[in-house]
């Protein structure tokens, strides 16, 4: 398809979309649904960014990361203060971050909500000091980062990892990012909701209620997060959560950014080779963990339902959650990853569970065949851009270079088409949700570079 339109070509459409969304310090996601900073958002908008404003990308790293707590934790949003306060809920009222998560470091200077997002931000340092190396350097970019990287890093992998086998859990749906996906029916569904008369939904004045989450995910989400917020958002033995799970997408983007730390330790003049080291074993650990070789899959480990299992009897598969996401196939990105494996997850990407060798347009987040499987709703079947653009990253990576080169020109096509939606219908790409989606316009930069 041709990109340039009388509207001007597709990377310059992308780049407008960019413009309307800074807010002078960082980029939104979306100017009505979601008006403030989010974590793995602002890392995939940077990678975008650098393209066309190099000093932007920079800037929306470091904002999110002046806003980090004490104990390392990225928050997953940066609120604006400019903006109503209930705007989206939950907001900054609902978090209180100043003060439940004093005992955990909470900045006083800025609220954030208390729980995470996928660390991707590494990865995009990396890759935004790369586009313009000398802007960088002149400003010190990157020996301002590393440390509060390395301090996130180390967070995750010292807190969170509540499971004890190396890998980092998520103690909310929203911490993966992936909100409604089916992954998590099974674990959310010992968390008692909190009534609906406890808190007003914003999104439905923005999305079709249709493509949102249910009344009912809320209640568990908002559940969650309260419990979490009322133990002073602790982690470790007293926090103990009613919902842990480690997923391989969350920590797949770890063992990604964890090889960016090496290469940006490596360009400080410190040797990064035990950041590679470390890389490999959580790639390793995922690989035990979570790879089921028979259903050619990375599944999600629910600690929760393990409890009453013994870890090392083969009942401990039963703590394997086999819905076929799409956060499964985001191990692909990496390079350690055994060959064997490698071709496997290609296997389930081209097959007809996720379509790619033939049937959608782009990947769905959830298996095209399976029980719940709903093309329209959030993260239940729609194809997301962020998702598809880590498989076509895992594609080329592994030598599969005509499939990525596909993905890579449904992705242009139909980021076009639909004004850089925010997710889309997976067979007939048809939008969904916000329009002028912030990673949706910067990773078709990064597609066009
Ligand atoms: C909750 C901002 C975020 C994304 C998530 C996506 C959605 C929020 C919501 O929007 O989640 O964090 O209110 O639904 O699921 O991946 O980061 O774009």
């Amino acid at each position: 398809m041709e990109h340039t339109t009388e509207h001007g070509s597709l990377g310059e459409r992308a780049a407008r979309v960019l413009d309307r969304n800074w807010t002078g310090t960082s980029t939104v996601p979306s100017r009505t649904l979601y008006p403030h900073q989010w974590s793995w958002d602002s890392a995939f908008i940077a990678i975008g960014l650098r393209h066309v404003a190099p000093l932007r990308a920079q800037t929306e790293l470091e904002t999110l990361l002046a806003a980090q707590w004490g104990d390392g934790r990225v928050p997953h949003i940066v609120f604006n203060p400019a903006v109503p306060s209930d705007a989206y809920f939950p907001g900054p009222a609902f978090w209180r971050s100043a003060t439940a998560g004093r005992g955990a470091g909470a900045p006083a200077g800025v609220q954030t909500s208390g729980i995470v997002q996928p660390p991707v931000h590494a990865l995009a340092a990396w890759l935004v000091h790369r586009a313009d190396p000398r802007l960088s350097r002149a400003r010190g970019f990157l020996s301002r980062v590393y440390p509060a990287l390395a301090a996130w890093h180390r967070y995750l992998l010292h807190r969170r990892d509540l499971g004890g086998g190396g890998l980092v859990s998520v103690v909310h749906p929203w911490e993966q990012g992936m909100d409604n996906s089916p992954c998590w029916d099974a674990p959310l569904a010992r968390v008692s909701p909190a009534p609906a008369r406890a808190f007003r939904r914003r999104d439905l004045e923005h999305g079709a209620a249709g493509d949102r989450p249910t009344d009912l995910d809320y209640g568990r989400y908002v559940r969650l997060a309260a419990d979490y917020r009322d133990g002073g958002y602790a982690d470790g033995p007293c926090g103990r959560r009613e919902f842990a799970v480690e997923d391989p997408s969350f920590n797949a983007l770890l063992a990604a950014s964890e090889h960016a730390l090496a290469h940006i330790a490596r360009e400080l003049g410190a040797a990064g080779t035990a950041r590679h080291a470390r890389a490999e074993r959580l790639t390793a650990a995922l690989v035990e963990r979570l790879w089921d070789p028979e259903a050619e899959m990375f599944f999600c480990r629910d600690l929760r339902a393990s409890d009453s299992l013994d870890p090392r009897g083969p009942d401990g598969s039963r703590a394997l959650v086999t819905e076929y996401g799409v956060s499964g196939l985001i191990p692909l990105i990496l390079p350690a990853l055994p060959r064997e494996v490698a071709a496997a997850l290609v296997r389930t990407a081209r097959g007809p569970r996720f379509g790619l060798g033939g049937g959608v347009r782009l990947a769905p987040s959830y298996d095209l065949r399976g029980p719940a499987f709903d093309p329209h709703r959030y993260w239940r079947g729609p194809a997301w851009f962020n998702t598809n653009w880590l498989l076509e990253r895992g594609l080329r990576l592994h030598g599969e270079r005509a499939q990525a080169a596909r993905l890579r020109a449904a992705l242009l096509d139909v980021a076009a088409a639909t004004d850089f939606a925010e997710y889309v219908d997976p067979y007939t790409g048809e939008g969904c949700g916000a329009r002028g989606f912030g990673w949706t316009a910067a990773l078709t930069l990064d597609l066009l570079d």
